[in-house]
């Protein structure tokens, strides 16, 4: 099936919620951010703003009705500042007027009066002055002291990424209004719908079932609206509950840029041991995630860091650490990935490290150290169904790495100018929301008279496909076409409860809650049909939108059916439940099973460096790619596509830099640079493993939202290599992103030069 919105897409017809028509009396909100890093209020002059004509009202935290915090398990982010600033951009004041350009034009004549205080804006600054968000985490096994003493080969480092702006074409944005009988309806650009609700009702002081919420499909997300929505919801709620109006909050893309969190950036310090025969025997690493200001989902993101530690390898002597730094920045968030790809990154750069200091092709030391059948991790739990050998092989073979090996040493050898390097990227990213009480989702279902079908869930369309993959499901249980199921908007009344559309789990969970909504109509209608047939239950069964009796078709059609069971008195509307069976994690031992199954891959990259200029270009991303059962393999491979894309971007030219005083650098798409049409690869070829997928996933096709950005770490890596061919003296630093200046730097490094 077609993905349901593509056509609306690429012609631009999409609706969002900027685009959705406004009601009388709407006013628009601009938001006043700190300006300084760190500071301490003083005082405030709102009277100039107050006065511009077309100013409504400028709220401050004195204007909250409820609680001042939008933290979720750790409340330590108040909506409006109150006493401190922490980060440049953090919102103060809120500026409501009857049209968006005096709102924005009022904002440059409110005055805050601050004196500032010294901020920190670097994590190893932050680290040791123990600002830490929350308290660190260590994952064990073995005994990593132990087994050091009895390798062969030792090496330590560091290795150091990024942040990334998230970059979604719809910027972050809001619209509320009061409702009927005390009630507030906020339409939200958010991938968590109930946690927006729970939120703004504790700032209103109402309680949630006053407040609906709802999400129309979003224009990207990327992790980066299932925290940070929460803010500009509950801001646009604010100010439509004082002034009992409409409001809408549309941030512009700079105010986006600057107030919001990105990928947490991630420094980490590693000791990697091994035997002669190239075993990992020990690892042992310490990652300094930045936070930001306040700790959002950082909890969640360091722990997913820690789970990943050691990827698609099995090693048995483990000790993984992480820190979570407060800095004077905008609050990291949610980022495709979770954590996950700073860890990755830092394994690859300890492999790596060894395999140039042996002088080893890595790909020698990765394929030695695959996870197996079996293997644990160091958090107890075992790898079962584990692809991780066969998609290394089937890349191996599919794509005769040798061959294309063999053909870059030929190019470098035949060109002086132009260097080339090929790397490889295995991944195991574990599906499940690592808090274990998040996997749960519902759906309900409406079947109407006429035969057609309203689904509601609680996952949210942000243009990866699964409002397409649902009504697929729900046409399959029902045996009808899936142009009868219109999947609906995603709305707390609906659905209560749900969690964000995150952790790729959205079509698994919601998903399932759908086939289980699905198979409770199906009974009744089977039923129903029994009866009107005067036929044994066993012998009647719906497919093809048809009655059929022991094989045959009946005359009574899908769209027969509806109406007489409703004139029968049949209930034609279904809640179905999900929650992931048999997951746990007790995080007092640090041991547990938090994953319903994994997601295994391999990709080679070829990278090729223009070594006048430090430019590059991605030539060729080949990947082996764990789909399961790939329930529509065209959305799958565009995610796949997306994903190994929005990676490369990471690793290479998505560079965001602050300044000391904690300004952002990158604060603007001048100045940003993602990957463009021209800069994406030439080639991605992309292949399914074909292995059978897990019970766990909705009809056995696996999650794949996540697992393809990890791909784009061998872009790293396929750089190092093309520079090393032009440079012997370069010493990788193992700090992405890899600029192109940095490149540059890189090519004309001499031997006593710091590593770059
Ligand atoms: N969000 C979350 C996530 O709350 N928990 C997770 O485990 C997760 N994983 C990936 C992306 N978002
Ligand atoms: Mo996410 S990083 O919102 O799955």
């Amino acid at each position: 099936m077609k993905n349901i919105h593509a056509s609306g897409h690429v012609r631009g017809q999409s609706v969002f919620l900027d685009d959705l028509p406004v009601h009388e009396g709407t006013l628009y909100a601009a938001v006043f951010g700190s300006p300084v890093a760190h500071g301490r209020i003083t005082g405030a002059d709102l009277e100039r703003a107050r006065a511009l004509p077309g100013v409504v009202a400028v709220f401050s935290h004195e204007d909250i009705p409820g609680k001042n915090q939008i933290g979720g398990n750790i409340r330590d982010e108040p909506l409006l500042a109150e006493r401190e600033l922490h980060y440049i951009g953090q919102p103060v004041f809120l500026i409501v007027a009857e049209d968006e350009w005096t709102a924005r034009r009022a904002r440059l004549l409110a005055g805050l009066q601050y004196e500032a205080l010294p901020a920190i804006t670097d994590v190893e600054e932050a680290w040791g002055r123990e600002q830490f968000l929350f308290p660190p985490r260590t994952f064990r096994l073995g005994s990593v002291d132990e087994a050091w003493e009895h390798c062969v080969y030792h090496f330590e480092g560091e290795a150091e990424t990024g942040a990334q702006e998230h970059l979604y074409l719809e910027p972050q944005a809001s619209y509320a209004f009061p409702a009927p009988h005390g009630g507030m309806k906020i339409c939200s650009s958010a991938q968590g719908p109930a946690e927006v609700q729970h939120v703004a009702a504790r700032v209103l002081g109402l309680p949630v079932h006053r407040i609906e919420v709802e999400a129309t499909q979003l224009g990207g997300a990327f992790g980066g609206k299932e925290g940070q929505a929460t803010a500009w919801a509950c801001l646009a709620a604010l100010a439509a509950w004082r002034l009992q109006r409409p409001v809408k909050l549309v941030l512009p893309r700079q105010d986006d840029m600057r107030m919001t969190g990105k990928r947490l950036p991630c420094r980490a310090r590693f000791r990697i041991g091994l035997s002669r025969a190239l075993k990992i025997l020990t690892y042992e690493a310490t990652f300094l995630l930045d936070g930001g200001a306040a700790a959002g989902l950082s909890p969640g993101i360091l722990e997913r860091a820690l789970f990943h530690a050691t990827n698609s390898y099995y090693i048995p002597n483990v000790r993984a650490t992480a820190f979570c730094c407060r800095t004077n920045l905008p609050p990291n968030t949610a980022f495709r990935g979770f954590g996950a790809p700073q860890a990755m990154f830092a394994l690859e750069a300890a492999i790596a490290r060894a395999a140039y200091e042996l002088g080893i092709p890595a790909r020698r030391i990765q394929e030695a150290n695959l996870l197996k059948e079996g293997d644990e991790f160091p958090y107890g739990q075992r790898a079962r169904q584990a692809h991780a050998r066969q998609c290394w092989a089937r890349a191996e073979a599919d794509f005769d790495i040798r061959k294309k090996e063999k053909e870059v040493e030929a190019f470098n050898h035949q060109n002086a100018s132009t260097k080339k390097g090929l790397a490889m990227m295995p991944v195991c990213f574990g599906i499940s929301f690592t808090k274990t009480s998040m996997n749960q989702a519902s759906a309900l279902l409406h079947i109407y008279q006429d035969g057609s079908v309203g689904l509601s869930s609680g996952a949210v369309e942000m243009g990866q496909g699964v409002s397409t993959k649902l009504a697929q499901l729900a046409a399959m249980a029902l045996g009808v076409q899936a142009e009868r199921i219109r999947v609906e908007t995603t709305d707390t009344a609906r659905v209560a409860n749900s969690s964000p559309t995150a952790a790729s789990s959205g079509a698994d969970l919601n998903g399932k809650a759908v086939q289980h909504a699905c198979a409770q109509l199906r009974r009744r209608l089977l039923e129903t049909a029994a009866s009107i047939l005067r036929a044994p239950l066993a012998e009647v069964d719906l497919h093809a939108e048809q009655v059929w009796r022991n094989g045959r078709p009946t005359a009574l059609s899908w769209e027969k059916l509806a109406p007489e069971a409703l004139q029968r008195r049949v209930n034609l509307s279904a809640q179905g439940y999900y929650a992931t069976p048999l997951i746990c994690f007790d995080r007092e031992k640090e041991k547990g099973h938090p994953f319903a199954y994994y997601v295994y891959g391999t990709a080679a990259v070829t990278m090729a460096v223009d070594c006048i200029r430090g430019t590059y270009a991605t030539e060729e991303v080949c990947i082996i790619h764990d789909f399961g059962d790939s329930l529509n393999p065209d959305i799958d491979q565009g995610q796949v596509e997306g994903g190994v894309v929005q990676g490369i971007g990471w690793m290479t030219s998505e560079e965001v830099g602050c300044s000391p005083d904690g300004r952002l650098l990158a604060d603007s798409l001048s100045t940003y640079k993602i990957p463009d049409i021209y800069a994406a690869p030439d080639v991605i070829d992309c292949r399914p493993l074909g292995a059978e997928g897990p019970g766990m996933a909705a009809l056995r096709s696996k999650a794949v939202g996540e697992p393809p950005l990890m791909y784009g770490i061998a872009a790293y890596f396929a750089l190092i290599q093309a520079i090393r061919a032009f440079n012997p003296h370069y010493r990788p630093g193992f700090r992405a992103p890899m600029t192109p200046e940095k490149v540059l730097m890189a090519l004309y490094q001499d031997e006593n030069a710091a590593a770059l």
